[in-house]
């Protein structure tokens, strides 16, 4: 049985129907604003550099209104900016009541991961990068731990790239590293692993859906699993399923800039049904559904 259903309009979203010229449209955050279904797309441009843009849908499948320019272009004032914006993930804080967008910004020093905070999608404000470089694949989770905000990050040090969390009290003093969620050698998800789109919250504890990485002799293959967090101390896996739950398999996820790339990075639940974003080769957004329901069961059975 199939849990990630991909949805029969895929590709959602191309670079060839955007308003501007672009190169690839992919890895984009999601979140429910207003009724429609907003998703904050990586777009790169022709010089290599990417930036951030909204579009929207009323059901979160088509219609998409895309905005005619950038909503969210590199701030020269902001020196890891430099050569973009990547990747964003967003969570709503209900303590702040505000959005979160944690992004990757691309700085001489390396790939590192930045805070913008927003409340309507319109004006944003930058709160710098979080940890040093070289880091990536960041959220928040919606909720604070014993006052604390809570990080999932996946910086790579001596070369290793396993899934890291850390807490801070205030989103700027970042302490309690620890790595969540390795590598596993010999496995699918052996070379990198990386958080998908932000945690969710559920009965059983928090789902996460990330993607994990081997390299090949013809390139590296993005495949995505799944996870549970226990609900209050995150930092405890209680369960991984073995296998992977989506990988490659469509022509769009073969012809792109990155052939084999499955790379989601935004969620939309509505009762059961979880909407999952998702970067195709690095060239394209495409959709999967599941069942919430499903995705724990099978991680009772699978984890
Ligand atoms: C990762 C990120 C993603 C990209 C993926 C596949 O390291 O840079 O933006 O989609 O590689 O190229």
């Amino acid at each position: 049985m199939e849990l990630l259903k991909r949805y029969e309009g895929n590709p959602i979203l191309t670079p060839d129907r955007w308003p501007y010229p672009a190169n690839a449209v992919f890895n984009p955050g999601a979140v429910e604003f207003r009724g429609e279904v907003l998703l904050l797309v990586r777009v790169e441009d022709f010089r290599g550099f990417s930036h951030l843009t909204i579009a929207r849908s009323p059901d979160g499948y088509s219609d998409w209104e895309i905005s005619p320019e950038p909503t969210l272009s590199p701030d020269p004032e902001y020196a890891e900016e430099r050569w973009g914006l990547e990747d964003p993930r967003i969570v709503w804080l209900p303590d702040r009541e505000e959005y979160a967008i944690t992004c990757v910004s691309f700085s001489k020093g390396g790939p590192v991961v930045s805070l913008i905070t927003t409340r309507d999608f319109r004006e944003f404000s930058r709160h710098g990068s979080l940890v040093p470089p070289e880091d990536k694949d960041a959220a928040l989770f919606p909720r604070t731990f014993r006052g604390r905000y809570a990080l999932i990050h996946r910086p790579i040090i001596r070369g290793e790239a396993h899934i890291w969390i850390s807490f801070s009290p205030d989103l700027r003093y970042w302490g309690e590293h620890r790595v969540l969620l390795p590598v596993r050698p010999g496995w699918w998800d052996c070379h990198r692993v990386g958080l998908g789109p932000p945690p969710i919250e559920t009965d059983e504890g928090w789902l996460l859906i990330y993607h994990g990485v081997r390299v090949t002799a013809s390139g590296s293959l993005y495949r995505v699993g799944l996870a549970l967090l226990d609900l209050d101390e995150p930092w405890k896996v209680v369960r991984r399923a073995s296998t992977w739950i989506l990988g490659p398999r469509e022509d769009y996820e073969f012809r792109g800039d990155v052939p084999g790339v499955t790379f989601p990075t935004g969620t939309v639940l509505r009762g059961d049904e979880l909407l999952v974003y998702y970067g195709a080769a690095d060239k394209a957004v495409c959709l999967a559904r599941a069942s919430l329901r499903e995705l724990l069961e099978f991680l009772r059975r699978e984890g």
